[in-house]
């Protein structure tokens, strides 16, 4: 007997109550979603359920995008939800990153009612087929009775292995069935420890290595393997690397950090990475990224591969050394057998990486009262911003300013789709301010990027999230015209845009505003965006002739 908040009583649980029993089973406390009249049922459980709430998009691709950031600031499942044809095939986009950027996500999608299907009916789309591609899962769930298997089996598979995101597909009539007191609970995901043989097999690789190297991935963050990495690298006196879009896998600040790898990665480290004469790499799939284009390691290159998923492996290189481990579980059985090295070569190559990194990233500022120098915005964000932030980002080239110059420091931590998607960055920010709540959260975009989403400023206004969103405006989608100029010289065909004033979209939006026009006007903007209490919007105008931050300036 279920009561309802007007004091109905039901036998029983509908289809929808049911399934959001299962979410507040799952632990799971904001969903993200465009209502549709397919799911009303579902909604109406939230109506009903003081345990979680329904966070309203104005877009599905920003739902999903917020649902993802969410889901990567917190650990957590992130939950999204649309409606049908229309509404699932917007909300795509934010599938395709969790995949990409395995992150466990549920996406749950109102679909026709039973027996009109396979009528082509009003939105009909058969999604177990159209989304199998994109997600590791997908399910149809046809009978009401089968929610409560069927959907916690949907967060189990999100989140075990190598996590992803699962789509569930809810027919309408379906979600109004009656269904009896159910008793399942959510699975318990084991972590998978690694073999002993192989870790002091590992141990006696490293040992012998004269230049090893580590590259940290996503699974170092996902099984929150960062202090046992810096004991290993401490201990062996190991450089790390960071694999794209992962920067926050080690502190940037740390002594044996030497890089990161993917858009804009540092010759010299791609170079001893190529020479070194052992990789340890850590919950990294070797995307194309990652690799410059599969060019990283060569046929001689000895590797020890450590991922949760054994279909990772071998997948870009041949491992000399294969593991199937949770990455902590790894590094900490690795720590035990592993003894102090300190040899001389370790320390001075660890030295010399270090101080080119150092130089690497260090912003030369440039005075300029035309246009705001990238390099002096980052500086001042370094500065500014507390250690322990939260940086998001879209894709294009202002994106190349916070890889090279911005350091995330231990308690810091960089949410960013590997995907490469545009319009990623603010509603993301929304999605990570509120797993984070007391933590300055700050996106960064285009305006190319910024302009996919920026509808999603009103969301964080109406639910009073204080996100930071900079935007760097050149007026272009300047990465294409980077291209285009390299392949088809002063051929612009579709990369020129113009702009409203984001400033008076943000404060009309009920948000506060600041624009920016050159280096020295970021630092009091930036200052009162921190202490505005309230969504803020920093518009930087920058020069469109300087397309990268390995772009020479005059
Ligand atoms: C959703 C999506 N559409 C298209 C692209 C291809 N793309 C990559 S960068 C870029 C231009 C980005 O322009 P902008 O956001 O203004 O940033 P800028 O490069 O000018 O700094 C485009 C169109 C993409 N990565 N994602
Ligand atoms: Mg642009």
């Amino acid at each position: 007997m279920l009561e309802t908040k007007k004091g109905e009583s039901i036998m029983g649980y509908t289809g929808g109550q049911c399934v959001v029993d299962v979410l507040v089973k799952e632990g799971i406390s904001k969903v993200f979603g465009v209502p549709g009249e397919s799911y009303l049922n579902v909604m109406d459980a939230i109506y009903d359920n003081d345990n979680i709430e329904y966070v309203s998009a104005r877009q599905e691709g920003g739902a999903s995008f917020m649902a993802e950031g969410y889901a990567k600031a917190s650990g957590e499942v992130g939950v999204c939800m649309a409606t049908r044809g229309p509404g699932a095939t917007n909300l795509s986009i934010g599938l395709h990153t969790a995949h990409q950027d395995s992150t466990p996500m549920v996406a749950l999608i109102g679909q026709v009612e039973r027996d009109f299907r396979d009528r082509e009916a009003f939105q009909e789309v058969d999604f177990v087929g159209f989304f199998s591609h994109l997600c590791k899962w997908t399910v149809e769930i046809n009978k009401a009775d089968r929610i409560p298997e069927l959907l916690h089996r949907a967060f189990h598979v999100a989140r075990s292995g190598r996590p992803g995101p699962v789509l569930v597909s809810l027919p309408e009539d379906m979600l109004d069935d009656i269904v009896s007191d159910q008793t399942y609970k959510p699975y318990y995901v084991s972590k998978v420890a690694p073999d002993e043989k192989a870790v002091s097999e590992a141990a006696a690789l490293l040992k012998d290595a004269k230049r090893p190297v580590i590259i940290a991935g996503g699974g170092v963050i996902s099984s929150g393997a960062t202090d046992e990495l810096m004991k290993l690298s401490e201990d062996l006196k190991i450089p790390v690397a960071t694999a794209f879009r992962r920067f926050s896998a080690f502190p940037n600040t740390h002594e044996n950090y030497i890089g990161y790898l993917g858009l804009g990665a540092p010759e010299y480290l791609q170079s001893y990475i190529k020479e070194s004469d052992l990789v340890l790499a850590l919950g990294t799939r070797f995307s194309q990224m990652t690799t410059n284009d599969y060019e990283l390691l060569t046929n001689e290159s000895r590797l020890i591969h450590v991922d949760i998923s054994e279909s990772t492996l071998g997948k870009v290189y041949t491992p000399t050394l294969p593991i199937v481990a949770d990455v902590k579980k790894f590094v900490c059985e690795l720590n035990k057998v592993t003894t102090k090295n300190e040899s001389e070569e370790r320390i001075s190559n660890l030295t010399s990486l270090r101080s080119k990194y150092e130089e690497f990233s260090t912003p030369k500022l440039i005075e300029r009262e035309d246009y705001a120098d990238m390099n002096s915005v980052i500086d001042c964000l370094n500065k500014e911003l507390p250690k322990d932030a939260i940086i998001t980002s879209d894709a294009g080239n202002f994106f190349s300013w916070l890889t090279r110059y911005f350091k995330y420091d231990k308690s810091g931590r960089y949410v960013g789709p590997t995907s490469g998607a545009m319009g990623y960055g603010m509603p993301s920010a929304i999605g990570a301010k509120m797993a984070q709540p007391d933590k300055v959260v700050v996106s960064l975009s285009g305006d190319g990027g910024y302009m996919m989403t920026m509808q999603e400023f009103e969301t964080a206004v109406r639910n009073d999230v204080h996100i930071i969103a900079i935007v760097i405006n050149n007026n272009i989608y300047g990465t294409i015209r980077n291209h285009q100029e390299r392949k088809f010289p002063d051929r612009i065909v579709g990369t020129n845009l113009s702009n409203p004033n984001y400033q008076e979209i943000a404060t009309s939006f009920g948000g506060h505003g600041e624009r920016v026009s050159n280096a020295k006007e970021f630092l009091p903007a930036i200052k009162r965006a921190l202490e505005a209490k309230k969504p803020a919007l920093i518009e930087v105008l920058t020069d469109p002739d300087v397309l990268s931050a390995s772009a020479k300036q005059s």
